[in-house]
């Protein structure tokens, strides 16, 4: 099967992946369901060019008229932000249907690795993967992210998981799933607008060359599955651990009221957290894809050192 039929990758990431030169991957649902527009396109722009700051092409990923998309224009960055939640949220069971219908979709964690990895991209910069909810003990409710970082060979730089998610049962599922996790910098998972949640990552690494190295690793084995890097927010922009959990526990009771479920319930929780901090969360949630940039581009710099 000739790939090409679904896959296009831009021209820029094409001429950077055969000269090897850094590359750095990043989604759009958090684009289109994860932030209010204006901010959203933004957001996405900014970090795009934080990534060309640092010496790396950016390729945002989507879903465009039934295509797999690497690499993005700055007009369809724009049509995924304005779109918002008329964009359909992209998972790996979403692909069959929407390619055959020549739809959009903003692509999450899961169908970003997926094209990275069909591109040849093997860094992505994001905020937060998704994982196990709370009470999923009887929902279920278990992201597909984690099966993607399972199988598919993605370095995923975030900022920890936050608290809508359970931390314990998400890296016990990694943990079986054998995705290392590395603490950038820390020996302590950050929990997303915070730096600490009192989890214990695998490995502290300290240095994009290092976490370069440990990837080497993997791709020279062939061992399937992603490597899930935690980047804390930069102390200046963290929130006040008491503040943000209550919100969330505030936005959880509301989700649960309102009975929403499956993949409505991420956007649903972000947009009620960044409503009741007044958007102090969303602020936050800028700042820490911000700074998973920048540590995605010189890693993804360290990473073409290495071949
Ligand atoms: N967490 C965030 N912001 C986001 C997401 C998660 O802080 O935008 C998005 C990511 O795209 C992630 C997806 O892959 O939500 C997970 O959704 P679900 O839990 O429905 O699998
Ligand atoms: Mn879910």
């Amino acid at each position: 099967m000739d790939i090409s039929k679904y896959l296009e990758v831009s021209e820029e990431v094409k001429d950077a992946l055969k000269n090897n030169r850094p590359v750095v991957a990043l989604e759009s649902t958090i684009i289109s369901h994860g932030m209010p527009y204006p901010q959203n396109v933004e957001t996405a722009l900014n970090v795009e060019k934080i990534i060309r700051d640092n010496g790396a092409v950016p390729a945002t990923c989507a879903i465009i008229k039934g295509h797999l998309k690497c690499g993005l224009s700055k007009d369809e960055i724009e049509l995924l932000g304005k779109g918002g939640s008329d964009i359909p949220k992209a998972s790996r069971r979403d692909i069959p249907v929407l390619l055959s219908r020549g739809s959009n979709g903003a692509t999450t964690v899961t169908t970003t690795m997926m094209i990275a990895s069909l591109a040849g991209v093997r860094i992505f910069a994001t905020g937060g993967i998704g994982g196990v909810h709370r009470g999923a003990e009887t929902t279920m409710d278990i992201s597909a992210d984690l099966e993607e970082l399972s199988s598919t060979r993605v370095m995923v730089i975030c900022a920890g998981a936050k608290s809508i998610l359970d931390l314990g049962l998400t890296l016990e599922y990694l943990e079986t799933k054998g995705v290392p996790v590395i603490g950038y910098g820390t020996e302590e998972l950050p929990a997303f607008y915070t730096r600490k949640s009192g989890f214990k990552v695998d490995y502290r690494i300290d240095t994009p060359e290092e976490l370069a190295k440990a990837f080497k690793v993997k791709e020279d084995l062939d061992l399937k599955g992603g490597m899930l890097v935690t980047n804390p927010i930069p102390e200046q922009y963290s929130m006040d651990p008491d503040v943000i959990n209550r919100a969330i526990d505030e936005a959880i009771a509301e989700c649960e009221e309102k009975n929403i479920k499956g993949k409505q319930t991420t956007p649903f929780l972000l947009a009620r957290i960044a409503e009741i901090t007044g958007g102090d969360s969303l602020a936050s949630n800028i700042r820490l894809v911000y700074n998973n940039a920048e540590l995605a581009a010189k890693t993804a710099a360290e990473l073409c050192k290495l071949r």
